[in-house]
């Protein structure tokens, strides 16, 4: 029997939903989401594995202007994704339109492979504005094939992975079989914690803020975490702690049982939170938090 592999690697604008759809094509939360724009800031692999095939997916920042270094770097990754895509999957929302998607589209154009464009959240609107779009769509990337999507209620998912499957090369597999990302335990709990940030503040907080994990001990019956939560002003600081420490000690609670969901342990998490005024504009400091 022939074995298929290869890497669909997901491009679109901010917040449309890309990282929602890896995980609903994986039938399982591995990235974090959030209805805050620039949620993601890697490349982040999640694979999905059957005996004749692997399905290689791959979440990537939402393409913007940059801003500040870190943004280079989300920009780095989504180059970079477009460079090994075997299919290239672009998403975008109802209510967008090609005219304004300019950004997107110009990188989508360098790619030569086989392309999907979907639509998602068609849950928000109505059955003939869809037919509208999805022609709009079709006429402004003639060699895509067009489909209407809804990652987070699951309409259309079940056929789109097997399209995308059908769609593989022949190929052996590119990671073990049992691997189910090309991040670690660590990276993902680091992750985890941010996701809690992402909902529980507002403003510039979500963007200022970086979380690392210094240390995690796998004991018997526990993990032991310590991590940092970076922002860029005292006042920041001030907000991420909250009145008596209440804001911190809640987002350590919220953080503390996703953890212990996804490890399947108790967990001892231990977070404090710390200034640093221009990480995501200095070099050094972007590649020792992994970018
Ligand atoms: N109504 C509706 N909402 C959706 C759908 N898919 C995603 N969302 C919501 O859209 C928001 C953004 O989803 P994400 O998956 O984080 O979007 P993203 O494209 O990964 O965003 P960035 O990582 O910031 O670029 C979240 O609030 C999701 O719940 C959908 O099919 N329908
Ligand atoms: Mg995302």
């Amino acid at each position: 029997m022939a074995h298929k592999a290869g890497y669909v690697n997901i491009i679109g604008e901010p917040n449309v939903g890309k990282s929602t759809l890896v995980n609903a094509l994986l039938g399982e939360k591995l990235v974090i989401t959030n209805r805050k724009a620039q949620t993601t800031r890697h490349r982040i692999l999640g694979i999905l594995n059957a005996d004749d095939h692997q399905l290689i997916l791959s979440d990537t920042p939402g393409i913007l202007e940059p801003q500040y270094k870190l943004h280079k770097s989300m920009m780095r990754a989504v180059d970079e994704a477009l460079r090994d895509a075997d299919v290239l999957v672009i998403l975008v929302e109802l209510g967008m339109t090609p005219e304004k998607s300019e950004l997107v589209l110009k990188r989508a154009a360098r790619f030569e492979g086989p392309k999907l464009l979907l639509v998602n959240k068609v849950d928000k609107g109505e059955q003939v504005e869809l037919i509208a779009t999805l022609q709009q769509w079709q006429d402004a990337v003639p060699e895509a094939k067009v489909a209407a999507i809804s990652a987070l209620h699951g309409f259309n998912i079940d056929d789109l992975r097997n399209w995308l499957i059908g769609m593989l090369p022949e190929h052996p597999p590119y990671f073990p079989k049992d691997e189910l990302s090309d991040r670690n335990t660590r990276f993902f709990v680091s992750e985890m914690i941010r996701e809690h940030v992402l909902a529980q503040f507002k403003q510039e907080i979500p963007y200022s803020t970086e979380v690392v994990v210094n240390s995690f001990l796998d004991e018997p019956a526990i993990f032991k975490i310590q991590a940092d939560i970076i922002v860029m002003r005292e006042g920041q600081k001030g907000i991420i702690i909250g009145d008596g420490g209440t804001a911190l000690r809640r987002l350590g609670t919220a953080a503390r049982k996703d953890l212990e969901r996804f490890l399947d342990r108790h967990v001892f998490l231990d977070l404090k939170v710390k200034v640093d005024e221009n990480w995501r504009e200095n070099d050094a400091k972007l590649k020792n938090y992994g970018y």
